[in-house]
């Protein structure tokens, strides 16, 4: 660390334009960068590392100019919403058409095998609709705080906005995640496997603010906000986690929210299902019970082995997935390879992720390629040489409280084949072997 301080301080000397002290404080920030840089550097190894084809002939000819350098391009588009090249077409939404019988309760899933880096574009952040999206104009959207408290507010939208503001990032995961594969393994994407989740950075009011505006009464216990769409959604959220670390969001990765993730506002429950996150806000009723099971639109609650039902289970556990190679992915013959992949966990930071490619047999630390923040996706890698034989590779994250993602068996002797949330344990992916029918496929297999 204070090597890499003493290398920002140098640099201050030259550029001249900053107080030393003023740069060794960014210099903090930097030092991470210049950290990961320097762990990237490490890991490549030109003996091991893939070597592309390099014939002087072919380089000449890729070098000469190519049509595109011959003409005009398209001119700037200053009034449209830029959207990615049409060469990346497939890396959209997609929703499995024989999950739910329509799309207005339904879900989309997140490309999580064409994501990079921590955060999920908006235009690629999944759906889960109760009854479908509506579109909610902001000028009239209002939200109502009652119940249990001093004050009952109504917020307008342009309320909301004088308010203070926080900015955090945060995944937000349906606890259905996964969910399809409790008995065994149904899909062969991790789109399908784990799509059901995205990360982004949600801006909005803090709740705990909303709520000291309001004024508390002591027997307010309990929160049930409601949405204005046709589900509603109400769900019964404790005054612990309501004041933790909630907010109100209008934004999320630098934009106001799209119509399928609740503008004009959500709620916004930091490492809590997703279900939690009540989009198109209109209300929030403080009171002293959580609702009757009856009156909720839709239940998430979990049917244990012994027949019996836990109601709430509201954390999302520590989880981790090897993004690529992945089953979406083929080896392109025996070498090096970088596994890369997400973990994430709803009780915190991810402090260590290992991977295994015998199955669960041996393991490796990996390494992290972005910051650890708590809640939020966190990405790690980690170099392996594959010798074209049968491999079977697994990741387990493990966060700050001291939870191991656990094996597939041990989830499901524990929780039984009945439920159909939280299925949190690792999956494995088989890489067939470089000389078999198969060669180099990768296949989702529960292990
Ligand atoms: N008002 C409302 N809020 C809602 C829902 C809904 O249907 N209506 N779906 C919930 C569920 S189950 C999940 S997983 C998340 C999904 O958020 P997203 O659609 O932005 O991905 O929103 C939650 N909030
Ligand atoms: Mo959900």
């Amino acid at each position: 660390m204070s090597e890499t301080i003493e290398k920002v301080a140098v640099q201050t000397e030259e550029s001249r334009t900053q107080s030393r002290r003023a740069f060794i404080k960014g210099g903090l920030a930097v030092a991470g960068t210049v950290m990961f840089t320097k762990a990237a550097e490490a890991a490549y190894d030109p003996k091991t590392a893939v070597k592309p084809y390099a014939g002087k002939k072919e380089i000449t000819e890729v070098l000469e100019d190519g049509a595109e350098r011959r003409m005009l391009g398209k001119g700037v588009m200053s009034t449209t919403y830029s959207m990615p090249s049409p060469f990346e077409k497939e890396v959209r939404k997609r929703t499995l058409e024989w999950l739910t019988p329509d799309t207005l309760a339904s879900i989309s899933m997140t490309p999580i095998q064409s994501m990079h880096g921590t955060i999920v574009p908006n235009g690629l952040h999944f759906d889960r609709y109760h009854g479908g999206a509506p579109d909610i104009d902001p000028a009239t959207h209002k939200l109502v705080i009652h119940g249990l408290v001093e004050r009952p507010l109504m917020f307008t939208m342009d309320d909301l906005k004088r308010l203070p503001s926080v900015s955090r990032v945060y995944v937000l995961e349906c606890p259905a995640n996964g969910a399809l594969e409790w008995k065994g393994v149904q899909v062969n994407s991790v789109q399908w496997s784990h799509g059901m989740m995205s990360c982004s950075e949600w801006t909005g009011v803090p709740l705990s603010v909303l709520l000291k505006e309001a004024g508390l009464k002591p027997e307010g216990r309990w929160l049930l906000p409601e949405g204005a769409d046709a589900s509603g959604l109400i769900r019964s959220i404790p005054m612990e986690i309501a004041l933790d670390d909630c907010m109100v969001a209008y934004a999320m990765n630098g934009e106001a929210l799209r119509p399928g993730q609740g503008y004009p506002i959500r709620l916004v429950v930091p490492g809590c299902e997703g279900n939690m996150w009540v989009k198109y806000l209109r209300r929030i009723k403080v009171t002293d019970k959580p609702l009757h099971h009856r009156e909720e639109s839709s239940k998430y609650s979990e049917l244990m082995p012994n027949g019996s039902i836990q109601r709430f289970s509201w954390t999302m556990e520590a989880n981790s997935v090897i993004t690529y190679p992945s089953p979406d992915f083929k080896m392109s013959g025996p070498g090096r390879y970088v596994a890369k992949g997400i973990a994430w966990s709803g009780r915190g930071r991810i402090t260590h992720v290992d991977i295994s490619t015998d199955g669960g047999k041996n393991w490796k630390e990996a390494k992290f390629t972005s910051v650890a923040l708590p809640k939020a996706w966190t990405r790690f890698e980690l170099e392996f040489d594959w010798d074209g034989s049968e491999i079977f590779l697994m990741s387990r994250a493990t966060d700050e409280t001291g939870y191991v993602q656990p094996p597939m068996v041990q989830m499901r002797d524990i929780i039984g084949t009945n439920g159909v949330y939280h299925r949190t344990a690792m999956v494995t992916w088989r890489v067939h072997a470089w000389k078999s029918d198969r060669a180099g496929e990768i296949e989702n297999v529960q292990y």
